[in-house]
C-alpha cells in the first residue's frame, strides 16, 4: 500500500493544514449551512482607493526547471521524484509551467488583468542551492529579471520568501523540526535583502507554516513526508523563529516596503453543544497557535497535547524548545498580516474536524465565503490593528465545468469579494485580496489534477488561455468594485 492510499482522504487535505478525518460525515450540517442574516446590497461594492488587486503562485508551482543553472534540489524534487504514489497523477513540478523560461508571457497575462501586485515566491535552492554557504548568481538573475519586468509593467512585487521548497541538504540536517534550519533561513533571507531590498514591495516570510508542519512533518502527505508530531510541533515553532528572525534582517537592512508572515487560518465551529472544548482546542491547532506567538508573543496553552482536537505531541518537549528570548523575537513588529482564506470546518467531539459545508473539488475546502467576514472581524476584535492583505483565496477548476467557462470560480470570488467589502465597511484595515491563482499549477500532493488558475494551461504544450473568471476579475479590477451577481 502506498503512503497516499494510507493516507487515504488525508492525502487531499494537503493544501490547507487540515488534519486527518477532516472530512469525516459527508452531509453538511444543515444549521450551519444556511443563513448569516446578511445579504449583499444590490448596487455594486466598492473598494477604498488604492485597494490592491493581484495573483498569486508560488516557485515550485510554476517555474519547472527544477535542476537548471546551478538551482538545488527542495525537498519537493525529492518528495514527487521518490514515487511512492506521493502525488495523484504521479506527477512533479520538473516542468510545471515552465514559468521560469515563460515569465514574461507571464508577466503580460498580469498586465492584461490589470493587477496592481503580484505575488510570488523565491525559490530558496535557486538562489542558494545548499541552504547554506555558495550563492548561486543565476537563481538571484532570474529574480532580478522578474522584478525588472513587474517595475516595466507597472505592477507591484509582492515577493515570498519561502513557499514550502526547502534546500534537501537541509532536510537531511533535520529540517524545520532541527533549530539551525531557522538560523539558515535568516541567512538566505540576509542574501536576498542584500540583493533586492532597494525594490519597494510587500515582504512575505513564510508561506502556510501550518501545512507544512503538520502535512509535511505530521501526516506525511506532502515534502518531507514524515510521520511525527513531535516533528510537526518543532517544525511550527521554528518556522515562527525563522520569521522573526528574517523581520529583524529585515529591519536592520532597511529593506523598502513592509513585511509580514502568511498564515492560513481556519474558523472553525463545534457540531455540537458539547464539543466546545474540542473546538477551542482546534482554533488553537488551526490558528492561534500561529497568531498568537506573531501578534501577542505568547504561545496558546492548549494547542498541544492529548486532548480530543490537539496537536498530539509532548508538550513539555515542546516547551524546552522555546528558548528564551524566541517569543520576543517571534513577535517583532510586523507591517502587514498576510491571511490565506480557503473555508471553514466543523468540530466534532473526538475533536475532529468535520464537513458542514459544500466543498469545493478539493475536499479540505469548505466552501464559505461569510466565514472570511468572520475571520476578519475576529483578528480585529482579538489582535492589535496591522494592516491586512489576503495573499490567497481560490478555488479549483469544477470538474463538472468546462475548464475555461469557470463560473463556479467566478460564483466563489463574487461572493468572498462581497464579505472582504462587507469587513472594510466595518472597520477592518484590510488592503489587498489576491486570487490564487494566476495560472493552473502544480498542485502538491494533488499534481495537475486540481486547476486553480484563473488562466488554463495545457501541460503538454504549455499554452496559456485566460478562463471566464479571468475576465470577470480583470472588470472588478477596472472599477474597483464587485457587483451582485
Ligand atoms: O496551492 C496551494 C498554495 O500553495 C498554498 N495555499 C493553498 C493553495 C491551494 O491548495
Amino acid at each position: 500500500m502506498t503512503r497516499r492510499q494510507l493516507l487515504g482522504a488525508a492525502g487531499a487535505l494537503a493544501a490547507s493544514g487540515f488534519g486527518v478525518g477532516a472530512l469525516a460525515g459527508c452531509t453538511p450540517t444543515q444549521a450551519t449551512a444556511t443563513h448569516t442574516g446578511w445579504a449583499p446590497p444590490a448596487a455594486p461594492m466598492k473598494f477604498p482607493k488604492g485597494y490592491v488587486w493581484g495573483a498569486a503562485t508560488s516557485a515550485y508551482q510554476i517555474e519547472g526547471a527544477w535542476n537548471a543553472d546551478g538551482k538545488g534540489p527542495s525537498i519537493w524534487d525529492t518528495f514527487s521524484h521518490a514515487g511512492e504514489g506521493h502525488i495523484a497523477d504521479g506527477s512533479t513540478g520538473d516542468v510545471a509551467a515552465d514559468h521560469y523560461h515563460l515569465w514574461s508571457h507571464d508577466l503580460d497575462l498580469l498586465k492584461r488583468l490589470g493587477v496592481g501586485a503580484y505575488r510570488f515566491s523565491l525559490s530558496w535552492p535557486r538562489i542558494q542551492p545548499t541552504g547554506s554557504g555558495a550563492v548561486n548568481q543565476k537563481g538571484l538573475d532570474f529574480y532580478k529579471r522578474l522584478l525588472d519586468g513587474l517595475g516595466e509593467r507597472g505592477i507591484r512585487p509582492a515577493i515570498t520568501l519561502f513557499h514550502w521548497d526547502l534546500p534537501q541538504p537541509l532536510q537531511d540536517a533535520g529540517g524545520w523540526p532541527s533549530r539551525d534550519t531557522a538560523n539558515r533561513f535568516a541567512d538566505y533571507a540576509d542574501i536576498v535583502f542584500g540583493a533586492f531590498g532597494d525594490i519597494d514591495a510587500e515582504w512575505l516570510t513564510l508561506n502556510e507554516p501550518k501545512t507544512l508542519a503538520y502535512n509535511g512533518y505530521w501526516y506525511g502527505s506532502h515534502a518531507p513526508g514524515i510521520m511525527d508530531p513531535n516533528a510537526a510541533a518543532a517544525a511550527v515553532h521554528h518556522q515562527l523563529l525563522a520569521h522573526g528572525l528574517t523581520v529583524q534582517a529585515f529591519t536592520a537592512h532597511g529593506v523598502k516596503g513592509r513585511i509580514g508572515p502568511v498564515l492560513n487560518l481556519t474558523p472553525v465551529k463545534p457540531t455540537d453543544a458539547a464539543a466546545k472544548e474540542q473546538t477551542k482546542n482546534v482554533d488553537a491547532v488551526q490558528n492561534t497557535l500561529f497568531l498568537d506567538p506573531v501578534l501577542k508573543g505568547v504561545y496558546p496553552t492548549n494547542a498541544i497535547g492529548t486532548a480530543n482536537g490537539q496537536l498530539p505531541a509532548d508538550p513539555d518537549r515542546f516547551a524546552a524548545l522555546v528558548k528564551d528570548g524566541d517569543l520576543k523575537i517571534i513577535a517583532s513588529p510586523i507591517g502587514m498580516l498576510g491571511v490565506n482564506y480557503y473555508g471553514v470546518a466543523g468540530v466534532d467531539l473526538n475533536g475532529t474536524m468535520v464537513k458542514i459545508h459544500k466543498t469545493s473539488t478539493a475536499d479540505w475546502e469548505q466552501i464559505w465565503a461569510p466565514g472570511l467576514y468572520e475571520l476578519l472581524m475576529r483578528l480585529k476584535k482579538d489582535y492589535k490593528k496591522v494592516p491586512i492583505l489576503i495573499t490567497e483565496n481560490g478555488v479549483p477548476d469544477d470538474l463538472m465545468q468546462n475548464g475555461l467557462k469557470d463560473t463556479a470560480r467566478i460564483d466563489y470570488l463574487r461572493s468572498h469579494f462581497q464579505q472582504a467589502a462587507r469587513a472594510i465597511e466595518a472597520g477592518v484595515p484590510l488592503q489587498g485580496h489576491y486570487v490564487w491563482a494566476l495560472i493552473d499549477n502544480f498542485e502538491w500532493a494533488e499534481g495537475y489534477t486540481e486547476r486553480f488558475g484563473l488562466v488554463n494551461v495545457n501541460f503538454d504544450t504549455l499554452k496559456r488561455t485566460p478562463k471566464k473568471s479571468f475576465g470577470w476579475y480583470a472588470d472588478v479590477i477596472e472599477k474597483n468594485a464587485v457587483a451582485p451577481k
